[in-house]
């Protein structure tokens, strides 16, 4: 373990820990314009919060309460304290900016250091870092933490196939961190050159900031001859290193000595108990420069209760299921992507690109997915075309009742993804 004071700490010690940073994160946070104003709205006396429990008299806050205290009403230590900033990238309206100073950054490479010993990698790695750097978290996130660790970091960013290939085999990379859809794409282009990815040195990936199945993660997995290591976190609190698989698998350790973990029922607003799935909550405790709580990550997962045989005792949770605001709904019955996504990805000729648009004719949803097949689908008989399509066509059918219609696509048609894909496209004007 990077830390095993922490890591494996006493329940009882942790929960103490977690107090002592709230009630310091609420000191800090009383003296912003933004939650000051709240805790006076909401009759919040802070130093009546005495236990964890109390928590729970906090209201919750919103992604758009940070739009709202743009650009600096949530900054909680004097501007010259501060030593970055980033920001999410927002397609409509303002984007939510987060600060953090020198102890902040210092602090969070600390646990990507841990997040990435849990995974067993060491300074002895090559660190390939094909996420965005700039205002986006994954690549400076990561970043820090593998040189706090002592890797040698290659920040090759995203894009630009052919050098990330190059790089990789000049410099024998063992540890790449790629969105999974970049991954798919990448094994691809890699095959495109003559090159089978499985010869590469990489050993290991870490896969996030976006959703996917547990399907995908086999098959970049087999595809590359890798570990795939799930790796989950938000730019609200911090980036990523929030929560992260071990070398068990099973589920992703969220650091509680920074994160307060909550699950709630979205509608009601519920706390739920450990192991029954809903909204995740997270509260930041240890962010000097801009604390936030019980802030609502629109994300559906779940506390699994039993301990980790690895011997951490920090929770962990289950993959992301999807978003409280991803799920589409079509003709009545509730979609989350990420199960048309596994069921696609069981299917053996179907390559690494899929889309799916929803669309309304004569009032009727319809449901069109878009497949890239591989490319040597295309050279047999049309009748095993037809064939496939029925296939996934019941496959579909069995999970979202709606009459899917699923278009066969050759590789490299449908647009390709760098960073995040967009998988949904919703042409029906709700
Ligand atoms: O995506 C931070 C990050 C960078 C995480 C690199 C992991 C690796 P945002 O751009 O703020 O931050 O997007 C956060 O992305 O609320 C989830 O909905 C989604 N997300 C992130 N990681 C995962 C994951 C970064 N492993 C939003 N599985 C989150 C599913 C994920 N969804």
């Amino acid at each position: 373990m990077w830390n095993k004071d922490i890591e494996a700490i006493d329940r009882k010690d942790l929960e103490a820990l977690q107090l002592k940073r709230l009630k310091r994160a609420l000191e800090l946070a009383s003296g912003t314009s933004f939650y000051g104003k709240v805790f006076r709205d909401n009759k919040v006396d802070v130093s009546k919060i005495t236990t964890l429990e109390h928590l729970k008299d906090l209201p919750f806050t919103v992604k758009n309460d940070l739009r709202l205290s743009y650009p600096d009403g949530m900054m909680a230590v004097p501007k010259s304290e501060v030593v970055r900033m980033h920001a999410s990238s927002g397609t409509t309206g303002k984007s939510t900016v987060i600060f953090y100073s020198q102890k902040d950054i210092s602090e969070w490479a600390d646990l990507v250091a841990r997040s990435m010993v849990a995974t067993g990698t060491s300074k002895n790695d090559i660190f390939q870092n094909m996420m965005g750097y700039g205002l986006f978290t994954g690549g400076l996130g990561l970043h820090y933490g593998a040189e706090r660790l002592g890797c040698m970091v290659i920040p090759s960013s995203t894009g630009n196939t052919l050098r990330q290939i190059q790089l990789m085999e000049d410099f024998f990379t063992t540890v790449i961190h790629i969105t999974p859809s970049y991954a798919l794409h990448l094994a691809e282009e890699i095959h495109k050159q003559g090159i089978d990815p499985r010869d590469l040195p990489v050993k290991k990936a870490y896969l996030g900031a976006e959703p996917y199945s547990e399907a995908t993660r086999d098959k970049i997995e087999e595809q590359w001859g890798i570990d795939a290591y799930n790796s989950y976190g938000m730019s609200e609190m911090n980036g990523p290193g929030v929560a992260f698989e071990c070398t068990e698998k099973a589920g992703m350790h969220l650091w509680e000595d920074f994160y307060i973990i909550e699950v709630i029922n979205p509608e009601t607003q519920e706390v739920l108990p450990d192991g029954e799935a809903g909204e995740l909550v997270l509260t930041h405790i240890n962010r000097e420069a801009m604390p936030i709580f019980r802030y609502r990550t629109r994300d559906l997962t779940r506390i699994i209760p039993e301990p980790c045989a690895c011997g951490r005792i920090h929770k962990r949770i289950e993959r992301i299921k999807g978003r409280t605001d991803d799920m589409f709904i079509i003709g009545g019955v509730n979609v989350f992507p990420s199960q048309i996504e596994s069921v696609l990805m069981k299917v053996p000729e179907v390559g690494n690109n899929y889309q799916i648009v929803l669309d309304r004719e004569e009032n009727l949803d319809k449901i069109i997915i878009k497949v890239e097949l591989y490319s040597k689908m295309f050279q047999g008989d049309l009748k095993e075309l037809e064939k496939l399509r029925k296939k996934i066509v019941e496959e579909l059918r069995a999970l979202i009742v709606v009459n899917p219609r699923i278009e066969l696509h050759e590789p490299g048609s449908l647009p390709a993804s760098l960073g995040k894909a967009v998988r949904v496209i919703d042409n029906r004007k709700l």
